[in-house]
């Protein structure tokens, strides 16, 4: 079904009325058939709050953003996204919030809009590759969603995956990207309850693209880019420390917290300067936390150095 009109809410209804009104001119030459595999387009996010999060610094434009990623889903190299994310079917699409919680259950990411406002939060995000960007995302704090299913006391971390299904991502085998999918991750539950890690539905105002994790993703800005995971299909409180992908990897280059820090280097690079994108250069002193220092008292009496 293409265009709706019900008492339900729907994700394409909150589509701009122009796009609305294009797609439908352009619709009503095509005949239904070829309309089965329809795809979600960026939408506006309507009346954003502000957020006192949010970085004064230049945004990053959002050209620059839509075509320099990582979603080793959809190929390696920074552009691959861009092209071959471009059909990806997000519709539609629940995330399970599971494991260790008095009332888990699952959320159509038409429930997750609704369920708390969102705000426009800029942040600078950084890469484990050195380089950063500053994008203002939309969203709002990951705490809010997993409070609805009471985290019970037992529940230490919280364990992410990604959506994975080879019909839409032909690209994403180990043998091609390196990694094992389904991409996973994983925050301590203090660090996934800090009112910082954004649980992400938008970027500049509108629903995300799929180069950049339709429909939802994570934002922990103090930690590299990685921990950001992309398209979260499940969502699980457990006891123990959960698989990381890059830690699975490569344990000795990137460790469970992976927090941006200027003092523990890649074991092939320095992370003591960074690459403000779009500049060429590394040329700019990393901060530790990458300046969220907000979030230090989570890691007081841990040598990061052991815990990188
Ligand atoms: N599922 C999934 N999530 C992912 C990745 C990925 O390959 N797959 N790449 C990560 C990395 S390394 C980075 S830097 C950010 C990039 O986010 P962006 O493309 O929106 O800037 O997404 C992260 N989330
Ligand atoms: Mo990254």
């Amino acid at each position: 079904m293409l265009i709706k009109k019900g008492p339900d809410f729907r994700y394409s209804e909150i589509t701009p009325k122009s796009v609305h009104l294009n797609r439908r001119k352009f619709l009503a030459g095509v005949p239904a058939v070829f309309l089965g595999a329809r795809v979600a387009r960026a939408a506006k996010l309507p009346n954003l709050a502000k957020s006192p999060f949010s970085t004064t610094e230049k945004q990053n434009t959002y050209d620059l953003v839509t075509h320099y990623n990582n979603f080793y889903e959809f190929g390696t190299a920074k552009s691959d996204p861009a092209k071959n994310a471009r059909n990806f079917k997000t519709e539609p699409w629940t995330v399970s919030v599971e494991g260790l919680a008095a009332k888990p259950r699952k959320f159509s990411i038409e429930e997750i809009l609704k369920l708390a406002p969102i705000e426009d939060r800029v942040y600078r995000h950084r890469c484990v590759e050195a380089w950063s960007i500053v994008v203002p995302w939309a969203g709002y704090s990951l705490s809010t969603l997993l409070k609805q299913v009471e985290p019970l006391p037992k529940a230490h971390f919280v364990a992410f995956q990604s959506y994975w299904n080879l019909r839409q991502m032909p690209l994403a085998r180990p043998n091609i990207a390196g990694i094992e999918f389904p991409y996973v991750e994983g925050l301590r539950l203090d660090e996934a309850m800090h009112p910082l890690a954004l649980l992400c539905v938008g970027m500049y105002g509108e629903t995300l693209p799929p180069q950049d994790g339709a429909p939802v993703r994570l934002v922990v800005p103090w930690k590299y880019g990685f921990k950001s995971i992309k398209s979260i299909v499940k969502i699980r409180l457990v006891d123990k420390q959960p698989p990381a992908t890059w830690n699975l990897e490569n344990a000795h280059e990137y460790g469970f917290y992976s927090n941006v820090n200027p003092h523990v280097d890649h074991p092939r690079w320095s992370q003591a300067h960074e690459r403000r994108l779009p500049g060429l250069f590394s040329n700019h002193p990393t901060l530790m936390f990458n300046g969220y220092d907000q979030v230090a008292s989570l890691y007081s009496g841990m040598d990061l150095r052991k815990y990188f």
